[in-house]
């Protein structure tokens, strides 16, 4: 972006983001409480680990600019609001490709903040290769005497899908988005191996549960001679 904020709006921009942070902080908590909860009940949790972020002032003019913001002019950070939804982000990243479908029941059926969208890009993944499900999420927060809704996205991947965008993403920032053709084009082929791993390990872990059940069946057979 070539604009560049005022120290005015640096300002507002800091007192803007407040909640956003808020909503990072809380959510993580909750997300959290759902692997704890599901360790403790299971000896499993669907959900390895949580990262979260607020976007960075310099991001959030830029994607601001590309939605058609018009940065600098009238209400400007407050349009962002209409145009930008992962001001606040939260990206879970689990072992299993069927753990993602789990996560995404749970967070779901939630009652304290509302599942707005659902993007799915694993079943259509886009055109650089990139897999993930994305959640648009409306949340409340409670910030001084206030109460604003926010909207958070919420990035559903698996490790070996993770593992990918955050090499992707890197390469894409060193080459300013203009990466070149062969490149993509390999990294599309990565993105495909990185998913045939993924659906190898549902495989093994299929293979794994029922090794699993026949022992216990042969155990309670046992039990009952
Ligand atoms: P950052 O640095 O992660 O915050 P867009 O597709 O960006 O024009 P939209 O509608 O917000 O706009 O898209 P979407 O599909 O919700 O994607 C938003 C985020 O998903 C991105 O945020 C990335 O985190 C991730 N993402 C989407 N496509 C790709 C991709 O091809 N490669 C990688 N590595 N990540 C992707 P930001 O704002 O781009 O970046």
């Amino acid at each position: 972006t070539t604009y560049k904020p005022s120290r005015g709006d640096l300002e507002r921009l800091s007192k803007f983001r407040a909640p956003y942070q808020q909503t990072i902080d809380e959510l993580k908590v909750k997300l959290k409480g759902i692997k704890y909860g599901c360790l403790e009940q299971d000896c499993y949790s669907p959900i390895e680990f949580v990262v979260g972020r607020v976007k960075t002032v310099e991001s959030l003019l830029k994607k601001a600019e590309k939605k058609g913001v018009q940065v600098g002019n009238g209400n400007w950070i407050e349009d962002i609001e209409q145009h930008v939804y992962d001001i606040a982000g939260l990206r879970v990243v689990t072992r299993y490709l069927e753990d993602i479908r789990e996560v995404q029941q749970i967070l779901c059926e939630r009652e304290d903040f509302q599942v707005v969208e659902i993007t799915d890009y694993i079943e259509t993944p886009k055109e650089s290769g990139y897999r993930s499900v994305h959640l648009v999420v409306r949340y409340p927060t409670y910030h001084g005497s206030q109460k604003k809704e926010v909207l958070c996205e919420i990035q559903l991947r698996t490790m070996s899908m993770n593992f990918w965008a955050t090499n992707e993403h890197e390469l894409r920032y060193k080459y300013d988005e203009k990466l070149p053709v062969e490149m993509k084009e390999q990294l599309r082929r990565a993105a495909d191996t990185a998913y045939e791993l993924d659906l190898q390990m549902a495989q093994f872990r299929r293979e794994i549960r029922t090794s699993q059940e026949m022992r216990l069946e042969d155990t309670v057979a046992n039990e009952d001679k």
